[in-house]
């Protein structure tokens, strides 16, 4: 059973690895090359073809800019089947973007720090690896040290975002509230994403609208970072993008310290990181709701809803032991029913918790890969195999879909995945958590 699902896995990667040395998430849905997503699937490559994995990571940072910024998409191709594309998001106006590919102007989490160590990881600490690490890593470091310089705004340790896309959890109901307090123009463009999934598994027009007006306001700065942070209607800290940074801070440390040399840039992380830690502490964690939540600088507040984004503070061992526990505590109490897989992606008691919604509800692999490791890293090892056990059950039950319906017992569908099927990350995951 477990070796015939590892070969379907392999197969939904091998179909989705395209020519240009890039793996798209999934066919016509997504046909170009999303940062946190190749960071993951490189993992799955890392199991049975480490060239593969090795170039996935090096075509990511190879659109890096000159500034260190990573996009979070990067247009390898002309496909039309995606919107918004290249011609919208327009990186050329930044005057420091890359000139071999274009891209979108924004970015997504982190990943690649630890996505270098786990390789190493795999790859047993082998020389080889340890090489290839050795080229990569200061690209790596370069987009920390952009994140550093250019977007902690009260120099507080904590990096913003300015779109609800940079976060990765797309149209969580954390920014409902965010998008009461805009009224953008009503678009006209030609949705795609629609005649590939269901409607009512994805987000709105109106949020489409939204989401394509903050990109137009960091237009006509030029993406420029600092009048963003001044002019972007959307500006947030989010526990997860946060964490995954100082999770990859971690991982770029302990990297740095096997190749040898790099004090400097070993200081740099550490201070920023201890400082990273604090904050996310300080001004993220909610003592009341028992959970990590957003900020809204904007609106100088925290959001007060609870998602999975709130437990993965876990996974960078910022919280200390009580606020481990209390973490704990809310996973069982809000997202751990027996009648529920663990982890729904927003709290299923609340009443804006929607099962089958893209990121409103519905169980993510990636998510849950990251929430694995950090209830293992603070013992709670049961829960974590719980978490582990559910994801493998979605994915065997169901297929490699994007994402799944969180109840046992879904009453609306003999299927419980949604959204695009042949996913990458979820075969890619579903690799590293069974071998
Ligand atoms: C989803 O986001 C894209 C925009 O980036 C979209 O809906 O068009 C999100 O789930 C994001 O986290 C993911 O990286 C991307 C590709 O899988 O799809």
């Amino acid at each position: 059973m477990r070796d015939k699902l590892i070969n379907k896995a392999i197969k939904v990667l091998e179909d989705n690895f395209q020519d240009g040395g890039f793996t798209i998430p999934s066919k016509g849905l997504y046909p170009f090359q999303w940062k946190w997503d190749s960071g993951f699937i490189a993992l799955g490559f890392a199991h049975y073809d480490l060239k593969k994995a090795k170039i996935e990571v090096e075509t990511l940072l190879d659109a890096q800019w000159e500034n260190g910024f990573i996009p979070h998409i990067i247009f390898h191709t002309d496909s039309d089947s995606y919107f918004p594309g290249p011609d919208f998001h327009q990186s050329n106006l930044h005057p420091q973007s890359s000139k071999k590919y274009r891209s979108t102007g924004m970015t997504q989490p982190p990943v690649m720090g630890f996505i270098l160590e786990r390789l190493l990881e795999i790859d047993k600490g082998s020389d080889e690896m340890l090489e290839f690490i050795s080229k990569q890593i200061d690209k790596v470091y370069e987009n920390h040290v952009y994140f550093y310089e250019n977007r902690d705004w009260n120099n507080e340790g904590l990096v913003y975002i300015y779109h609800n896309w940079e976060s990765g959890t797309d149209n969580s109901p954390m920014w409902d509230d965010i998008w009461l307090t805009m009224d953008p123009p009503e678009y006209e463009f030609e949705r795609r994403d629609t005649s590939h999934v269901d409607a009512s598994q994805r987000p709105s027009k109106r949020e489409y609208d939204h989401y394509l007006y903050i990109i137009d306001v960091a237009k006509k700065y030029n993406y420029d970072d600092a009048k963003i942070a001044e002019h972007s209607p959307f500006l947030v800290l989010d526990p997860l993008f946060n964490s995954i940074l100082i999770r990859s801070n971690e991982a770029l440390i302990k990297l740095y310290k096997l190749l040898g040399g790099n004090d400097e840039k070993i200081a740099y992380l550490k201070s920023k990181q201890q400082k990273s830690i604090q904050s996310l502490n300080a001004k993220l964690f909610n003592e009341e709701l028992g959970a990590y939540l957003h900020f809204d600088l904007r609106n100088n507040r925290q959001i007060p809803y609870i998602s999975s984004s709130s437990f993965t503070p876990l996974y960078s061992g910022a919280p200390d032991r009580a606020m481990a526990e209390r973490l704990v505590k809310t996973m069982i109490q809000k997202f751990g029913g027996e009648d529920r897989y663990l982890c729904a992606s927003f709290d299923p008691t609340h009443e804006k918790f929607n099962p089958k919604k893209y990121w409103r509800g519905p169980v993510w692999i990636n998510m849950n890969w990251m929430l694995y490791h950090g209830l293992k890293r603070y013992g709670y090892d049961e829960l974590g195999q719980r978490v582990k056990n559910d994801s493998l059950e979605l994915v065997e039950n169901n297929g490699f879909f994007e994402y799944f319906d969180s109840r046992k017992a879904n009453p609306d569908a003999e299927k419980s995945g949604y959204g695009g099927d042949n996913f990458s990350w979820s075969a890619a995951l579903l690799i590293d958590f069974l071998k």
